[in-house]
């Protein structure tokens, strides 16, 4: 798949999915595999399970939301002489190759590497030049060594379903990039540039409007009633029960609907809301049936729930080609999981305080909020245009205490602000653990104080002065 027009490291990467994909196929017994929980993961574990399927290796498939100690002793102690580590990895080599023993070790990854591989078989775009984070994700390398061995174009495009997860499918570069151009060219993905109003194709077309959670608009997003209300003002013939979607909708009907929703959005007094915000592509999956796994967001979205709601086995499957009953549980979980977010950021949006307009504080601490929410909450309000040039932190009451989940603006990220390091210094004041990266990071404290919130916010403030 190497071509002269691409990056010069693209021929490296490209012989090493050969090399990988040979190792594997040579290989005799069982072959152990360990991948991480979210959709990228799961949607590389899935990918790599059925490439060895269909050259018909034994294997084994675990997941995991860290790589601990534990963890990694057991997965290594399992029985078999090679362990393929999926979406994680990189960033521990010391202590695989501390554990290893005598098993063979392969890493399908695109983390920075922590050292030299030393007798590691590693796959992983940061070798050839590229930045991991914005190309060549697990999934997309996973369907490289699939589609390399068997030539089905079923691996290129649920490969992209684990980029759109891993937010490389917003402005694809290199490696992703290149599959995504073979996907289109196998005629198996699309891409189509459309409204974030009619992302979704499923829904009744009063909830599919308020859909998209990117970017997250307080008092539109997630909201039926403020859907139903817009579909009545545009005068379109409509009962939530007649089933009508936005596929329904004529050229007239779609442009008197477009137009009442953006002038209520403009009406709602948001900052910096450009048009281009409201315009995204959307790569869809021309062979998938069912309309949530035919959009790769959607399909992202539907395994990353599957991971968080501690099922991750729908994921593996449904990455790995079964349909059927595994997509009806995973829907279900889907939504379940979306009426809970459309609650708690309405909680959230009411309950944030800005300080000197640029740290929001979402105490959470007195509501009925599961903690488990916290990342995905700030992330989603950390992306929202009315909260994204705002340090946003959250804070809950978990078992162990408090739990903090914070995001910081890319603006102040490149200026050398770092979250991680408030999260580090404001655990050990008040006894906790903590930490994270400069952009998002997290610390769970132990009991509370009234002054937490005020020293929170000195806290930043001191960092960014
Ligand atoms: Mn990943």
């Amino acid at each position: 798949m190497a071509s002269s027009s691409l990056a010069p490291g693209i021929q490296g990467l490209t012989s090493d999915v050969e090399r990988v994909a040979e190792r594997l196929h040579s290989h005799d017994g069982i072959i152990n595999v360990l991948t991480h929980y979210d959709a990228d993961g799961l949607v590389a574990g899935g990918l790599v399970a059925r490439f060895l399927s269909s050259i018909g290796r034994e294997f084994l498939l675990r997941t995991t939301v860290d790589l601990t100690d534990d963890v990694l002793s057991s997965f290594l102690g399992l029985g078999g002489r090679l362990n393929v580590f999926v979406d994680l990895g990189s960033g521990d080599l010391d202590r695989i190759i501390g554990m290893r023993g005598d098993k063979e070790v392969v890493i399908i990854d695109h983390h920075k590497l922590s050292r030299e591989p030393d007798g590691v078989t590693i796959l992983n775009p940061e070798l050839h030049g590229f930045d991991g984070g914005a190309t060549g994700c697990a999934s997309i390398l996973s369907g490289l060594l699939g589609y390399q061995l068997t030539g089905d174009p079923y691996f290129l495009g649920v490969s992209l379903v684990g980029a759109a997860g891993d937010m490389q499918l917003i402005n694809p570069v290199d490696v992703t990039k290149m599959v995504l151009d073979k996907a289109v060219e196998m005629g198996v993905a699309e891409v189509r540039k459309d409204f974030i109003f009619f992302a979704s194709h499923s829904l009744p077309l009063h909830k599919a409007i308020t859909w998209s959670f990117n970017p997250y608009i307080p008092n539109f997003t997630g909201r039926d009633d403020v859907g139903l209300m817009l579909v009545k003002r545009s005068g379109i013939d409509y009962d939530p029960s007649n089933g009508r979607t936005v596929d329904s909708l004529n050229d007239l009907e779609r442009n008197r609907l477009l137009e009442v929703i953006v002038q209520y959005i403009a009406g709602l007094g948001i900052r910096d809301l450009r048009p281009g915000d409201l315009i995204r592509n959307f790569v869809v999956l021309r062979f998938e049936e069912h309309p949530l796994l035919r959009h790769v967001d959607e399909f992202a979205n539907l395994v990353n729930t599957t991971g968080r709601m501690g099922e991750e086995r729908l994921g593996l499957l449904l990455a790995y080609g079964v349909r059927g009953g595994v997509v009806d549980r995973a829907i279900e979980l889907y939504m379940e999981r979306r009426r809970f977010i459309a609650k708690y950021l309405e909680m959230a949006d009411r309950s944030a305080k800005i300080y000197d307009d640029t740290v929001a504080i979402v105490d959470l601490r007195g509501h009925d909020f599961n903690p488990r929410f916290s990342g995905t909450i700030s992330t989603i309000l950390s992306r929202s245009l009315k909260y994204q040039d705002k340090v946003v932190i959250l804070l809950a009451r978990s078992e162990r205490g408090v739990k903090l989940s914070a995001r910081a603006p890319r603006h102040l990220v490149e200026k050398g602000f770092n979250l991680a390091e408030i999260m580090r210094d404001l655990s050990k004041r008040f006894s906790g653990i903590g930490g994270g990266h400069n952009v998002a990071a997290g610390a769970t404290i132990e009991g509370s104080t009234d002054t937490l919130v005020k020293e929170i916010v000195e806290a930043v403030k001191s960092r960014l002065g």
